[in-house]
């Protein structure tokens, strides 16, 4: 029996849909304006997010062959330009947060959980979205934000997780990862956390095979109720609440 003390947050697609209209679309804005004719459709995309972090996210379309090959230098300067477009587009408010999301934070932080985020998104990107859909106030209210290239090796990898709870001294069994993709899950999985998976249109059809909980989304109490997928915990929800995730610590 373990107490919850902590919950990491992913970001892009659990906090937000970023991926589709926002991530997407700036890597297409940054390919265009760089004179690139590649173009990532919605399937394309994808396929391609099997690929954590945006640099290594190019660097694998050239390496099949879909983009011309470009010395490191050039990958990072089109991901900086493309990081430059996402935060435009975030900044026009187009990305709002997925329901339950700013319910289940503010319930969490009243109730003096430790909250943090552990995602493979660029600093910068991930400021722009808690500023432009949270708020300024949250950039105190999570005691870490880890993010991006501050760890070697990304998702699947558990570095991001590890990370966040090393700097936060709470370990492994008092920490609840939140995420929404077989990456994301088996990164907080291999770093020993219980994990809730809020699926997306990308993710739906992942494999979450050992998730404590997989449901289409956190849900909002005046809303129809979540579709669960899994429910290894026998919990009994119409949205997902503080309670639950206390329960799937303690089961
Ligand atoms: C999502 C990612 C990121 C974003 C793009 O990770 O893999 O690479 O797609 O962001 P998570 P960058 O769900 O763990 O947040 O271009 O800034 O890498
Ligand atoms: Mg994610």
């Amino acid at each position: 029996m373990a107490e919850l003390k902590c919950i990491l947050w992913d970001v892009d697609g659990t906090l937000a849909d970023t991926e589709r209209d926002g991530h997407r679309v700036a890597f297409n804005m940054a390919f265009e304006e760089a004179g690139h004719s590649r173009k990532w459709d919605v399937p394309t995309y994808g396929e391609l997010l099997a690929v954590t972090g945006g640099k290594e996210r190019i660097q694998f379309d050239i390496e099949r062959g879909d983009m011309p090959d470009m010395p490191y230098e050039e990958i990072a300067g089109l991901h900086a330009r493309k990081t430059e477009h996402y935060q435009s587009l975030i900044a026009e408010g187009r990305i709002p947060l997925r329901p339950g999301v700013h319910r289940l934070l503010e319930e969490a932080c009243e109730a003096g959980i430790t909250l943090g985020i552990s995602t493979t998104t660029t600093p910068s990107a991930l400021d722009a979205l808690i500023e432009h859909s949270l708020g300024h106030e949250w950039f105190d209210r999570f005691a870490i934000m880890a993010a991006g290239d501050i760890v070697p090796a990304k998702k699947p990898a558990p570095d991001i997780y590890t990370y966040a709870m090393d700097q936060l001294g709470i370990p492994a069994e008092n920490t609840m990862a939140l995420e929404d993709s077989e990456n994301g899950w088996k990164s907080a999985s291999a770093a020993g956390l219980k994990c809730v998976v809020t699926v997306n249109d990308y993710t739906k059809l992942h494999d979450f095979n050992g998730a404590d909980l997989v449901v289409s989304g956190l849900g909002e109490p005046d809303h129809d109720g979540v579709v669960i997928f899994s429910n290894p915990h026998a919990l009994k929800l119409h949205h997902v609440q503080l309670k639950h995730l206390q329960a799937i610590m303690n089961g």
